[in-house]
């Protein structure tokens, strides 16, 4: 069951639109500590829209069965709404296929998923891993366990003033040992869009395969997999309006199909013997186990909702939103955004000279504002800035003039409280 958002039937206009975006949302609808909730912790998740809950409770209250087992009514109903969801989440990144489309728990397992089944295949010991200097711990971690297991070298693409990759060290990390890049689409901290079509081309140029990690793009951003190339593309649900514990691994058809399952079960499974066990096809293969079904059909939801705004017009809204912000808080005395690359999404990391970012974001709580503070799980990257945290608004489709507005109103309090 999809619902178009209560905004879109009633006009065209992009403002208009913005404006009822809103009440979709009832998380958005209430106060804390007696002030009107400002919720500016997108990057790290987002509210969900009244038609994402109403699938998630339908689901439960009426088509409730486990997927692909039972002949039964209820249970044929569940597998088409939950490959239809599949089939959504293709059409959404532009794959050829649905097979491509892996429901996993998240970008993380996403990623995990890759390095221990495509890395440990086909990497070998003194193979190289390229990441960047910018990424989430869940694009370091894995590949760290990876080169540990198998004795594989990760070499890291450094980052300039502004927050952009630089291109020149990247070119020359590139070998005949490379095989792998796995780089973040859009920074978490920084808000930067990294050029990936070029990183890409540059990747293929030697042989080496991509991952993108999408987790910051998928709702900002329109991704096409097959116009980027990329080997493969993972992202989180619960960043895109959708349930936690679901999320998509993209990944080229033949790539997949040579890889090996990542974990053993029910479902993955074409023919078990105690002698020998022949797997399924892709997507089955690496969906081991009853999967999130109704977290697969609320993100179908999700990305429904998501259309029906357009992924267009949702990013021309935040980066018109963004440039509000950064005019409005960018000249506040001490304040330094950190991440000041011309190609952002609407992120806006900022150190206030002086107060820890746990201080700044409790004052800023008690002001009904809701940011981040804290290394933002990519504490090298943090190491790169000189600073331990930092606070972080980030935007999404929800936020307006109005939220900028009375961050700055509540940034003025925490001057005023700690006498910057
Ligand atoms: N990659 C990036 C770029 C991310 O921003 C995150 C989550 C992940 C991977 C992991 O996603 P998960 O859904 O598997 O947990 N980022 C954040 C954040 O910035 N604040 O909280 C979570």
């Amino acid at each position: 069951m999809s619902r178009l958002p209560s905004s879109v039937s009633t006009t065209n206009s992009l403002d208009g639109i913005m404006a009822k975006v809103r009440h979709d949302f009832p998380a958005l609808q209430q106060s804390v500590h007696g002030k009107p909730l400002v919720y500016l912790d997108n990057a790290a998740s987002t509210q969900k829209p009244q038609s994402v809950i109403d699938t998630i409770s339908h689901y439960y209250a009426f088509d409730y069965a486990n997927v692909h087992r039972g002949i039964h009514y209820l249970s044929e109903r569940a597998t088409r709404a939950y490959e239809d969801a599949r089939e959504k989440v293709r059409n959404f990144i532009g794959a050829s296929t649905s097979r491509e489309v892996i429901f996993v728990r998240g970008t993380t397992e996403a990623i995990n998923l890759v390095a221990q089944s495509y890395g440990r295949m086909h990497l070998t010991e003194g193979d190289e891993i390229v990441i960047t200097e910018m990424e989430h711990h869940s694009n370091i971690v894995p590949w760290q366990l990876l080169c540990e297991q198998i004795k594989a070298t990760l070499k890291v693409i450094p980052v300039n003033d502004t927050g952009e990759l630089i291109l020149e060290a990247y070119e020359r990390l590139l070998g005949p040992r490379t095989r792998l890049v796995a780089l973040t689409h859009v920074s978490n901290a920084l808000g930067t869009i990294n050029p990936v079509k070029q990183i890409i081309a540059m990747a293929h140029a030697h042989d080496a395969r991509v991952l993108l990690d999408g987790a910051q793009a998928a709702a900002h951003i329109p991704i096409d997999v097959q116009d980027l190339n990329c080997d493969f593309y993972a992202f989180s649900g619960h960043k895109l309006y959708g349930p936690t514990g679901i999320g998509a691994l993209y990944g080229k058809a033949e790539l997949l199909e040579a890889m090996p399952p990542y974990q053993g079960g029910g479902e993955m499974i074409r023919e078990v013997t105690f002698e020998k066990t022949t797997y399924a096809d892709i997507p089955q293969k690496f969906e081991a186990g009853t999967p999130h079904i109704v977290g697969a059909i609320g993100l179908g939801t999700a990305v429904d909702y998501l259309s029906s705004i357009g992924l267009m017009n949702i990013g021309q809204h935040e980066q018109e939103l963004l440039s509000y912000a950064t005019e409005t808080i960018g000249d506040l005395p001490g304040l330094r955004i950190i991440g000041t690359s011309p190609h952002k999404t609407g992120i806006l990391s900022f150190d206030l000279r002086g107060i820890h970012p746990h201080d700044i974001s409790t004052v800023l709580d008690h002001e009904g504002v809701a940011v981040r503070a804290g290394h933002h799980c990519a504490m090298p990257l943090m190491g790169r800035f000189g600073v331990s945290a930092t606070t972080r608004a980030s935007l999404s489709v929800y936020n307006n003039r109005s939220d900028i507005d009375t961050l700055k109103g509540a940034l003025d309090k925490a001057r005023a409280f700690f006498s910057l």
